[in-house]
């Protein structure tokens, strides 16, 4: 994998949302835009002894990403206060602990006068602001939203590692098929197993506090948190029928088949889904080789 492609960066006062939309929303173009969470109080307000102070005792439900899963998040592995969760991922120790999806604009409403929905990512889907926190060297999982809306994640608490490629590549880097994942590590790729990887390009950048960055539909990213924090992504739905088709079957049909068969035949179903995208790859590699697309990368091989 080559990760050397080069993100545009604007500050947030020299981007109106014209501007957003024409060159980055309409051209699924990545972008990290500086000083974002400036533009509203919570930029300044939330820390995490701010946000222990409003929901210090609401109970939330804890992601333990070291361990690997099947099927799109769906449980809990751990439930605990917010202060509890908090006063872990504040200790400079690492932790795979991580809250994902966290709906906090509605059960806090006072939360979201502080970081309400931006100029740039109104319309439908608009008003959704889902929360995400991380201890440090957490990590994300390999993959793109599920239902193919575009997100701007704006990073409030600590640095994060964001690695993003674009789904042009999405067999290449071993999509498994009925899912949202991918069969790689990014931060351990393994070329022999996965030799299509040679042929992926992509981005690898840090996210400063205070920073938003913007992932096209069905962008893949792959995030660590470097230290504890905490960011808000709002979504912008997909902007052409293919996505928003895909993003209603893969939120509907795909999803229920795909748990149906994993809670049935177990670890037999990812068996015969992972040969599947290991096909996939060879194919896309034969494809691309014929149409004389393909550049074969060196780094690391
Ligand atoms: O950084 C995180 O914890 C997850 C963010 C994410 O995957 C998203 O906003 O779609």
């Amino acid at each position: 994998m080559k990760l050397s492609l080069q993100i545009d960066q604007i500050d947030a006062l020299e981007l109106s949302r014209d501007k957003f939309r024409n060159h980055y929303l309409t051209k699924s173009k990545p972008l990290i835009i500086k000083n974002f969470a400036n533009l509203f109080p919570a930029g300044k307000l939330w820390t995490f002894e701010y946000l222990n102070k409003i929901m210090g005792n609401h109970k939330v439900g804890i992601i333990d990403s070291s361990k690997s899963r099947n099927t799109a998040y769906t449980g809990y592995d751990l439930i605990m206060s917010f202060s509890e969760y908090s006063s872990i991922i504040q200790r400079d120790e690492e932790t795979p602990f991580r809250i994902f999806l966290l709906n906090m604009f509605k059960e806090f409403p006072e939360l979201r006068k502080e970081f309400p929905t931006p100029d740039l990512v109104k319309g439908v889907l608009g008003n959704l602001g889902l929360a995400f926190f991380g201890g440090k060297n957490s990590k994300v999982r390999f993959h793109f939203d599920i239902d193919c809306s575009s997100v701007l994640m704006t990073q409030i608490i600590g640095r994060k590692r964001v690695i993003l490629i674009s789904p042009f590549y999405d067999k290449l880097i071993y999509k498994v098929p009925l899912t949202s994942f991918s069969l790689i590590d990014p931060d351990q790729p393994d070329y022999e197993k996965f030799s299509a990887l040679r042929y992926v390009e992509g981005y690898d950048f840090i996210v400063q506090p205070g920073d938003a960055v913007f992932m096209p539909s069905r962008y893949w990213h792959f995030n660590t948190y470097l230290e504890g924090g905490m960011a808000v992504s709002y979504r912008i739905m997909a902007n052409n029928p293919a996505d928003i088709y895909n993003g209603l079957m893969n939120t509907t049909i795909r999803l229920v088949f795909d748990k149906f068969m994993n809670s049935t035949i177990g670890d037999s179903w990812m068996q015969k889904k992972k040969i599947l995208a290991i096909d996939n790859a060879n194919n896309m590699i034969k494809k691309l080789q014929e149409e004389q697309k393909i550049t074969l990368l060196s780094e690391g091989i």
